[in-house]
């Protein structure tokens, strides 16, 4: 019987139910979009572990779920816990692999004898990935209060749901969203596992590493509104086809950050009319930049928003650039990162534990503004994620649940 064996089986047991919810039989990617039917799903999926485990079950007033061990109105609570909900045809461990590992590892503790010296929670944050409504860990920005209530009771999806009513359609009362300082407030330390959205462990050969900052990073959203007409008896010359504006700032968006180091994406777009023969009226691209320093993503920006207007001056276009999500750079907290290293190289043979900053958004970054946060990653082999093929190995995995259960152990015993 292996150490890891308990650690195993109760993670497996967990993913065996929860990888079939919200994904898509044709392109095996999940659709689990926030308060979706496949949200709820996999909210339930929470619930049913965090009851089954005897801890107390409570969702917040933005909606996060919190699994409880120990007087939840008792202060420096340590918690941990991730995401359940993916990005369009997500993976399978971005945000899960976070939230199972940390039933595991508390299964783990118990299977230990621990003994907690402090409350300790699992939560899940909803809508992490802003699939739906555009912006990034709504719940947990809703409550750092990094999110005002009418900017997010205004947020709605491509069908014009808003947010308090797609709450609602998921069985979950909106009213009184808001910040929720006084539960921050309980918080001593936020651990967030995660899989890595990288190589780097993959190159330097370890199956576990520590957070040390997440880049500065926002979305941006182009509307290039030209003049709708007929592809096929419409001069060249007289044209406004926005089509064109956006394509050549898709390729200034590369070289830019290019440049710069950085990285741009335009990975979402939408035409109107979206005819194959008709040139369109509007085409709407969202771009998404990251850069390793704020000075940086600023120039990377400002030149896209610069080459975009130019290019849409050319064609008779006109240009409104609107920017609808943004996180600046995190540090995680040295204190609370050096702990976990000396946690983990006590518990390994690995002289050093590897710190790695990350490209990566995450609930554990919006958090580390009002709590004492930190992350610990978990190898992905072929670095993908956002995509089906996102992948880590069941080794690499039960290393995760078990340097998080040391972890947990050592935070609580402090
Ligand atoms: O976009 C991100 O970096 C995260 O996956 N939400
Ligand atoms: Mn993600
Ligand atoms: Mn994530």
């Amino acid at each position: 019987m292996s150490r890891y064996d308990g650690a195993s089986a109760s993670f497996h047991e967990m993913w065996r139910d929860l990888e079939p919810l919200g994904r898509n039989a044709g392109s095996g990617g999940y659709r689990r979009y926030a308060w979706s039917e496949a949200d709820v799903e996999c909210r339930a999926w929470f619930r049913a572990q965090a009851e089954g485990r005897g801890l107390a079950y409570e969702v917040d007033r933005n909606g996060n779920q919190w699994a409880w061990l120990g007087d939840p109105e008792a202060q420096d609570a340590v918690v941990t816990g991730s995401h359940l909900d993916s990005v369009p045809d997500g993976g399978a461990f971005d945000g899960p692999l976070g939230v199972v590992s940390s039933f595991a590892a508390l299964d783990e503790l118990r299977g230990r004898g621990v003994e907690f010296g402090k409350p300790l929670a699992i939560v899940n944050f909803g809508d992490e990935e802003g699939a739906r409504f555009g912006l990034a860990c709504v719940g947990s920005r809703l409550s750092a209060g990094q999110l005002g209530v009418e900017q997010a009771r205004r947020l709605t999806d491509a069908d014009g749901i808003s947010l308090p009513q797609a709450m609602e359609r998921a069985g979950y009362d909106p009213t009184a969203i808001g910040p929720d300082p006084e539960r921050l407030a309980r918080i001593g330390a936020f651990v967030e596992l995660h899989v890595e959205q990288g190589r780097a462990l993959d190159l330097s050969g370890d199956q576990v590493g520590i957070a040390s900052a997440i880049w500065p990073h926002g979305r941006w959203r182009f509307d290039f509104r030209g003049e709708a007409n007929h592809a096929g008896t419409t001069r060249l010359v007289d044209r406004r086809d926005p089509m064109l504006s956006y394509a050549e700032t898709v390729l200034a968006a590369r070289r830019e950050a290019h440049l710069a180091g950085a990285v741009a994406t335009f990975g979402k777009i939408s035409v109107e009319p979206n005819g194959v023969n008709a040139i369109p009226s509007l085409v709407r691209g969202w771009l998404d930049s990251r850069a390793a320093d704020q000075a940086t993503l600023d120039t990377v920006v400002t030149g896209i928003e610069k080459a975009a207007r130019e290019y849409a001056d050319t064609h008779g276009v006109e240009l409104d650039i609107v920017r609808e999500s943004f996180t600046p750079v995190v540090e995680f907290e040295h204190a609370l990162r050096d702990e976990i290293a000396r946690i983990l190289q006590g518990a390994s043979d690995r002289l050093e534990v590897p710190v790695l900053g990350t490209g990566a958004g995450h609930d554990a970054g919006i958090l580390s503004g009002s709590v004492p946060t930190a992350m610990l990653f978990v190898r992905n082999p072929t670095g993908v994620s956002h995509s089906p093929a996102e992948y880590a190995a069941e080794d690499d995995c039960v290393a995760g649940v078990i340097a998080l259960a040391d972890v947990l152990e050592g935070l609580t015993r402090r």
